[in-house]
């Protein structure tokens, strides 16, 4: 039953739960709050999150903004008090959504989805996959969101210095991240890998064949067979490179 049919099938007929709970030893639930459902579709239907919303190790609820709006229109932005330009995300629709998702989910971990955010990283992604319940992302559009819900929230994330149109992007960021690190997901050896000495470096450079390409040769120490130089290249390669192009790495954190 674990078909990408089946669960194109099942996403039909429960239009806002991707992937179906087959028992599995560990799961995580994310749930989003979107004006835009549609966009969390096509991006997970592949690779390695597609496969754990199909094995259902993760499962991800997609509530849709706009039911939750005012009036006949289901309004659910309005014009800055005090002037300016664009709209603002009035607090009444997204904090009805916070709560039908936390009546639902006691204890739900509620994540605003804002530029003005600490910025996601690798840490914070490992505190995610650590928490013991489900995930609530809430994805703004417009020029910004009312304050006031900045109120009923648990955290606030940026992805980054950079400027989106809405939070749904940045939201996928975080459950892409956050999915991958769930044991079940690829079986672990990448998070085995991640304790390694690349923990706080760039990668070392990879080759694989052609042993020359465009008059590019590959490393003559990856071809000798010798371990012990092959980690030491590697390391130190590793290390030269992070110095050059992310020197911030090395003084910081985990990552
Ligand atoms: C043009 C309006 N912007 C002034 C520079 C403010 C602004 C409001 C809303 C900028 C972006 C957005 C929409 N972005 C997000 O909701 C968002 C976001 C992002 O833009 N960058 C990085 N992380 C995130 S998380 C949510």
């Amino acid at each position: 039953m674990h078909h990408r049919a089946d669960a194109l099938w099942f996403h039909r007929a429960r239009p806002d739960t991707f992937g179906m709970r087959a028992a599995p030893r560990f799961a995580m639930d994310f749930h989003v709050i979107t004006l835009f459902p549609e966009m969390f579709e096509s991006p997970f239907g592949g690779g390695m999150i597609g496969r754990a919303i199909e094995q259902g190790i993760i499962v991800l609820h997609v509530h849709a903004l706009r039911p939750y709006g005012l009036g006949k229109y289901r309004q659910v932005d309005d014009a800055p008090y005090g002037g300016g330009s664009g709209m603002v995300m009035r607090p009444e629709p997204l904090a009805a959504a916070i709560d039908a998702v936390a009546e639902e989910h006691p204890g739900v971990w509620k994540v605003l989805m804002t530029p003005q955010g600490e910025v996601f990283d690798q840490a914070i992604a490992r505190e995610f996959s650590a928490r013991p319940g489900a995930i609530l992302l809430i994805a703004g559009r417009y020029e910004g969101i009312d304050e006031r819900v900045r109120a009923m929230v648990d955290q606030e994330i940026s992805i980054g210095d950079y400027v989106l149109s809405g939070g749904e992007l940045a939201a996928m960021v975080v459950i892409e991240a956050t999915g991958r690190l769930l044991a079940g997901v690829l079986g672990n050896p990448e998070s085995l890998k991640e304790e390694s000495f690349g923990e706080r470096t760039l990668e070392y450079p990879h080759y694989t064949r052609p042993e020359e390409f465009r008059g590019m040769r590959v490393p003559e120490v990856l071809l000798s067979g010798d371990h012990g130089k092959i980690r030491a290249w590697r390391e130190a390669e590793a290390r030269r490179r992070t110095a050059r192009r992310r020197p911030d790495l090395l003084e910081r954190r985990k990552f």
